[in-house]
């Protein structure tokens, strides 16, 4: 496998409005936003990789105090019991469509990726900005086989070459 500096590359930057540009921790109200169904344009979604299950809120920020825990500090943030791994996002600077991943467990250092989570069609070839939870880092696997990452941290920009192609995302 072919491991991709995700570095600073920001060519081709589109421009972000002053709305999306907001951190994610703030809660983005996007109009004509439905429950009914996961991962609906402008919607912030939480993914348990043990359950399998998504759970959609209007807002990040009422996806992310599902349980009563506000975001807050970097580390071990819980829904509904588990800790929050990773969130992805659809644009750039954590705009857009939101999905937190969970996970039953801090990611062990172990060398391995331990959590997978194969997109659904709608966030397939959408993600454009992540950020690292607890212990994990992301990867961001696009449909040939290659990966970019880890992500180990904020990054408002996962780089040209995985922007808008990830179809699986790891998390180790
Ligand atoms: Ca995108």
């Amino acid at each position: 496998m072919t491991t991709v500096n995700t570095g600073s590359q920001r060519r081709g930057r589109r421009v972000v409005s002053a709305f999306a540009a907001a951190a994610g921790a703030v809660a983005l109200t996007l109009a004509g936003t439905s429950a009914a169904s996961a991962a609906q344009p402008g919607q912030h979604c939480v993914y348990s990789v043990s359950a399998h299950e998504y759970t959609c809120h209007d807002t990040l920020a009422e996806a992310k105090s599902q349980a009563g825990t506000r975001p807050q500090g970097r580390d071990f943030l819980r829904v509904q019991g588990e800790i929050i791994g990773a969130t992805v996002f659809e644009d750039e600077n954590y705009g857009g469509s939101s999905l937190t991943i969970t996970v039953p467990e801090p990611c062990p250092k172990n060398g391995k990726v331990d959590f997978w989570l194969d997109l659904s069609d709608y966030w397939q070839d959408r993600i454009s900005s992540v950020q690292a939870w607890s212990t994990c880092w992301l990867w961001l696997y696009p449909s040939s086989g290659d990966r970019a990452g880890p992500y180990k941290d904020n990054h408002s920009y996962v780089g040209d070459y995985i922007n808008d192609r990830t179809v699986t995302v790891g998390l180790s």
